[in-house]
């Protein structure tokens, strides 16, 4: 066998280990099969294997571009019955994606996000007044709320739309249906068989996907047939539409362009949600870290709950940002990704993979690599992302966002909106773990904690006083 120095564990006939993969909980899943069977391991996938690799020194072979590429096999080629060709979808060698990966470097690049700051703090401030509003006896669905939050911030930022989470019940219809085709094909996940699929699940599927093709195509349409709106909007919407790809003097396509929007929805309501979840979570259970992320607060934001955040000042929420970073490492909201060499290889001196064998990097494994992270890499530690702690560690240690060219192109999008929702959030409240909640990740193609409500009360001027007069900071000034 050519993967037979690979470790592997006991397969059933005809289905290999494709069953035996926990379907409610894969990648933890794979992430205990990693303990056992270390490094890297390969299962069998009814006749096709699956390479997984969760050490740091293989993982650091595997970011080298020259010998592998992103791979949009799995559970992520069927995202495209959403996503389309759009960036996050298509394959590195479709025309489309260069021409978009140029197209949308400006609009995702430090410039467009100052211009971008006014309708993140709009949205934020729609969070916390909402949970100012709450009476004592009322608790907060985490991850509904940030859901919330980082939708409608994507909607008013890509293409000027307000999804009014925060004025509904559930969310907009564009997102029930959404969701419901990201659950079928999550359900079907390493399921090859097409055949399979549950009839009235594919025909719900189709309706959906119909759906939200027709509300994005009306909003590009209408933004075409009005000159006035085009020019005075800085949306993503209006760079999609001006943008010229300069290797080929080409615009983007009206469909590809919807394709890119159905991807920052997919990506907007998915992953800076679980993010700012596990942040909130980590600071509540760690009493001495939310101490110094409440005085960063007082110090840059200062005490004035109506002056707005400026883009600035969120950049200066530097210790928030490590507590992030943090986050990202135990609980990286893209739990793994995919990719293939282009040609034959041998990674860590002895592994041999054929050409296009699919891998699957398990971000997840790699973030507590004892070798990278210490002998307690389960424990949140924002002195992990400190100025020096960063300069010191390996290159390919931390990947939440991928490799390379193929790297999150929405990084400084989310991070930007999180730091910002965090310093927003601690300027006003106390955090109260009425429920003792304890991390229970739930997996839809990201994961996030399940389950996780809380209470907030205002903070008083008395704590704000404690932190500011210890700091000595003038934080009107
Ligand atoms: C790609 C993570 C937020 C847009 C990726 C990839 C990861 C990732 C791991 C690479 C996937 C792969 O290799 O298959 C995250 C995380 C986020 C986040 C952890 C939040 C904390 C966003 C946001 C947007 C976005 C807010 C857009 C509004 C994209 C796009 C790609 C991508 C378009 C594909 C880039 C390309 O291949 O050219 N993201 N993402 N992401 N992300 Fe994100
Ligand atoms: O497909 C992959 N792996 C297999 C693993 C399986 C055996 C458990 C599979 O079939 O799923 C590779 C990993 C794909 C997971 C993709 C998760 C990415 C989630 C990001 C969505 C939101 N987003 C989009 C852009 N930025 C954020």
């Amino acid at each position: 066998n050519r993967l037979s120095p690979i470790p592997h564990p006991p397969t059933k006939p005809v289905v290999g280990n494709m069953l035996s993969l926990d379907s409610t909980a894969p990648v933890q899943h794979l992430v205990k099969l990693s303990k056992e069977l270390g490094p890297i391991f390969w299962l069998d996938m009814m006749g096709s294997p699956i390479v997984i690799v969760s050490g740091h020194d293989l993982v650091d072979e595997l970011s080298d571009e020259k010998r592998f590429d992103k791979a949009v096999r799995g559970s992520l080629r069927r995202v495209r019955a959403v996503g389309g060709d759009g960036l996050f979808t298509a394959d590195t060698k479709e025309p489309n994606w260069s021409k978009a990966h140029n197209i949308l470097m400006q609009p995702f690049g430090n410039r467009a996000m100052q211009s971008y700051h006014p309708s993140m703090v709009d949205i934020a401030e729609q969070l916390v007044k909402k949970w100012e509003r709450l009476n004592a006896d009322e608790e907060i669905e985490v991850v509904h709320d940030m859901t919330a939050l980082t939708l409608d911030t994507i909607g008013l930022c890509g293409f000027d739309y307000r999804f009014n989470s925060f004025y509904r019940r559930d969310y907009h219809p564009f997102v029930e249906s959404l969701v419901r085709s990201l659950e079928t094909i999550m359900m079907t996940r390493g399921l090859p068989l097409e055949g399979l699929w549950m009839q009235k699940r594919r025909k719900t599927l189709a309706d959906d996907v119909g759906f939200m093709n027709k509300m994005v195509d009306e909003i590009i349409a209408e933004r075409r047939g009005n000159a006035d709106v085009t020019s005075d909007k800085k949306d993503m919407l209006a760079a999609m539409m001006t943008g010229v790809d300069r290797a080929t003097g080409e615009q983007l396509d009206d469909v590809n362009i919807r394709y890119q929007i159905n991807t920052f929805l997919i990506a907007g309501h998915e992953t800076t949600s679980g993010l700012l979840s596990c942040t909130i979570y980590a600071l509540m259970k760690h009493p001495e870290v939310l101490k110094k992320a409440y005085e960063e607060v007082d110090r840059v934001l200062g005490p004035d709950l109506d002056a707005r955040p400026t883009y600035q000042q969120v950049t200066q929420l530097t210790y928030i940002t490590q507590c992030l970073k943090e986050a990202l490492r135990l609980w990286p909201p893209a739990p793994a990704y995919g990719i293939a060499p282009l040609s034959d290889e041998t990674i860590g001196g002895k592994y041999k993979l054929k050409k296009n064998t699919f891998i699957t990097v398990l971000v997840m494994a790699l973030h507590r690599d004892p070798s990278v992270w210490g002998p307690k890499p389960d424990v949140f530690d924002p002195e992990n992302f400190s100025r020096e702690a960063e300069a010191k560690r390996p290159i390919n240690a931390w990947k939440p966002f991928g490799n390379g060219q193929r790297a999150c192109i929405g990084r400084g999008f989310a991070m930007h909106e999180a730091a910002l929702a965090i310093g927003m959030i601690l300027q006003r409240f106390k955090l109260l773990d009425v429920h003792r909640y304890q991390m229970h990740l739930k997996e839809t193609l990201t994961v996030k904690p399940d389950g996780f409500r809380i209470k907030v009360r205002p903070r008083d001027d008395r704590d704000r006083g404690a932190f500011a007069g210890s700091t000595g900071a003038v934080a009107a000034a």
